[in-house]
């Protein structure tokens, strides 16, 4: 048998492959079986002069062995092809796997809704800063002194500087408003607010508020009133009636909250409303003249109203929510009540 051939068989060997169970048995049938190319090279044993017979035979075994390590890679090789196969193999008429969706927080959807119902009606959207300094927070804003506000039981200020404290209501937003641009000015503020508080139902030391201002010549108590008027139809439905109480804030002045009938009772007394037949759904009042001129605003040519409410609030009377904690604690069984609200 010529040298030529064995290297020839060896080179077939070595670069033999094999993807499927046929194509591994051809290998099987050419290299290892008795029949084999391998298999003639030991039958070819016989007509070697004594003298080669024992390298031939070495030679011959080796190639033996190499077609032999060879076939193992390749069961090897053919069972991993299937396996990834059988993994590929998807029956695709199996209906699919359920992927839960999110829902949009009932905040999230109320301060939606609220922004929506004001931006129709010519109000723009402003933010400032959770972080503040006494004067837009309270110096600006006509505070006193002496004002409870500025406690420390009140309000979280930063320990090092008493000067600084986290926003406890989003006014200190529209001050930098007008501190910058000049009426008329229409202006929208929603935002997370933070007060000395114990949490409890009713309460909680960080909540949201939307606070409006309006300030141009000849804005009129009139023009407030219908402005919220509007709101309380759009925001609880057309039959909604609003009224005003007298209140004070330091910033406003004349001061009203502003009361819409009860959503449950309609007016007829209920728990909710606790038998009255209204329900408070925020302040509101004309700007003081000190704040418009702390601003830098002629308080002779302009006024302007404003108001506030926390948006908690409206989602608690919109959905009949009654626990203020229900918005934070992220009970999956609360907040998939509200999965199909956009
Ligand atoms: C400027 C001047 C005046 C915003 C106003 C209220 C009345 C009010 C409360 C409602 C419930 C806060 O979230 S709450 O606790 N707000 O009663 N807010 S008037 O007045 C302003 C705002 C900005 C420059």
């Amino acid at each position: 048998m010529p040298s030529e051939k064995i290297d020839q068989i060896i080179q077939e060997i070595k670069h033999a492959t094999a993807q499927t169970k046929e194509e591994l048995e051809a290998y099987r049938l050419r290299f290892i079986s008795k029949k084999s190319v391998v298999g003639e090279l030991f039958a070819a044993m016989k007509d070697i002069p004594v003298e080669e017979k024992k390298a031939y035979g070495q030679q011959v075994n080796e190639v033996k062995l190499l077609a032999s390590e060879k076939f193992k890679e390749l069961i090897e090789q053919v069972n991993q092809t299937e396996k990834k196969s059988k993994a590929l193999d998807i029956d695709l008429t199996l209906p699919p796997t359920q992927v839960p969706l999110g829902g949009i927080h009932p905040l999230t959807t109320t301060r939606h809704r609220i922004i929506e119902i004001f931006e129709r009606i010519g109000f723009n959207l402003s933010e400032g800063p959770e972080i503040e300094d006494d004067w837009h927070n309270f110096t600006a804003l006509n505070f006193p002194e002496n004002h409870p506000a500025r406690e420390m039981q009140d309000t979280f200020f930063i320990e090092k500087n008493p000067d600084i404290a986290l926003r406890t209501h989003t006014s200190s937003v529209q001050v930098r408003v007008m501190e910058k641009e000049k009426p008329p000015i229409r202006t929208l503020s929603p935002g997370r607010v933070f007060r000395n508080e114990a949490i409890s139902a009713r309460a909680h030391c960080i909540f949201h508020q939307v606070e409006g201002l309006y300030v141009d010549e000849n804005v009129s108590f009139a023009d407030l009133k219908q402005t919220l008027y509007h709101f309380a139809k759009e925001m609880f439905g057309p039959k909604t009636k609003v009224r005003f109480r007298p209140s004070f804030f330091p910033f406003t002045e004349p001061s009203a909250e502003i009361d819409i009938s009860c959503l449950i009772c309609g007016g007829k007394g209920c728990n909710i409303c606790k038998g009255t037949g209204w329900v408070e759904i925020g302040g509101s009042g004309m700007v003081d003249p000190n704040v418009l001129e702390n601003c830098g605003i002629d308080s002779e040519r302009y006024t302007g109203f404003a108001f506030g409410m926390g948006i908690e609030r409206i989602a608690m009377l919109k959905y009949q929510i009654n626990d203020l904690r229900l918005f934070t604690e992220n009970d999956i069984r609360f907040l998939k009540q509200f999965r199909s609200l956009v």
